[in-house]
Order: C-alpha cells, then structure tokens, then sequence
C-alpha cells in the first residue's frame, strides 16, 4: 500500500502544480508521517552519486560507489549492502594497491561517507547479467540497528568512466 502510493505521488503532484499550488504542497507534507518507518527513510541519512560499475570481463565482479551522508544525530553503522541483480556483496577498502573486506562502517553524524574507485567500495558478486550499461538498479543499505535506506545506482560499463578522464 505504502509503495503504491509513493510510486503514484509524482504523477499526481506534477498535475495539481500548475493549477493548485498549495494544495499540492500540503498534500506532499501530509503523506511524511505515513512515511515514517518506510524501509527507505531512514532519519537523516541519504545516499547519492550512486554508480555501478560493470566488470570488464563478464563473470568478475562489479562495484557500487555513492556518497553516504548522515545528517542524523547518531553513529550508524552499515551492517550489510544488497543490490538489485547481485548475488553477493562485500565491502572492500583499498589499501596499498590492494583489497581488504572490512566488517563493519561506522558513520558519524555530519560525514558524507565517500565509496569511490581506489577507496572504500562495495564489491558485487554473481551478477545476473540483466546489469546492463545505461541501465539503473537499486542499492539497499541495512543498519545494524536494522532501517535501511535505498537509492538508485547507474550501470556504466568499465572503462567508459576511467577513458572518458583520460583522452590521448
Ligand atoms: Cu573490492
């Protein structure tokens, strides 16, 4: 029910704005409170940038990078990363040119948590081959304290991102 209703909300919003302004408005602040406890909004947090990098050998992994911002008043801590068309997820941190899995991300209130090439990244194993560049899936991020928060991701193919830095 919930989901109906927010997947029909911006239709219904972008038709009343040209000819009920307000009302519009008030329709939008009356739907938060039915929101709340919704899987994907959790206080404070939000993530964006998302990206989804596509191996360039087919049967390798894939990786996840985005911005994690929490705006909340609390640490929180990731407990796991799920994506739409992946097996398996781990996250990684790059070190010294190699890659270390790591547990556990605490982020304090107030830090943008930056998952990027070279970095902390999300590795995706046991892609189901409907990842296609162009495309986009969803990432969802569970807690340890159990909320969770979605966003979307965009599929690129490796090497489009990397080459389009670096013209010779
Ligand atoms: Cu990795």
């Amino acid at each position: 029910m919930i989901a109906a209703r927010r997947f029909a909300l911006p239709l219904a919003a972008s038709l009343t704005v040209m000819t009920l302004g307000a009302c519009s408005k008030e329709a939008k602040e009356a739907e938060k409170p039915a929101a709340t406890g919704a899987p994907e909004a959790k206080e404070g947090i939000s993530v964006s940038s998302g990206m989804f990098m596509l191996p360039a050998v087919s049967g390798n992994p894939g990786a996840a990078y985005f911005v994690l911002d929490n705006q909340g008043a609390n640490t929180v801590s990731i407990a796991s990363v799920a994506i739409d068309g992946v097996g398996k997820t781990e996250i990684h941190q790059t070190m010294g040119g190699q890659m270390k899995p790591v547990d556990r991300i605490d982020v304090e209130p107030k830090v943008a948590m930056k998952f990027e090439r070279g970095g902390l990244h999300v590795m995706a194993f046991d892609l189901d081959g409907k990842l296609k560049a162009g495309d986009s899936t969803e990432m969802t991020i569970t807690f340890s304290d159990g909320d969770k928060v979605s966003a979307p991701l965009k599929i690129e193919a490796m090497g489009a991102g990397a080459m389009g830095g670096m013209k010779h």
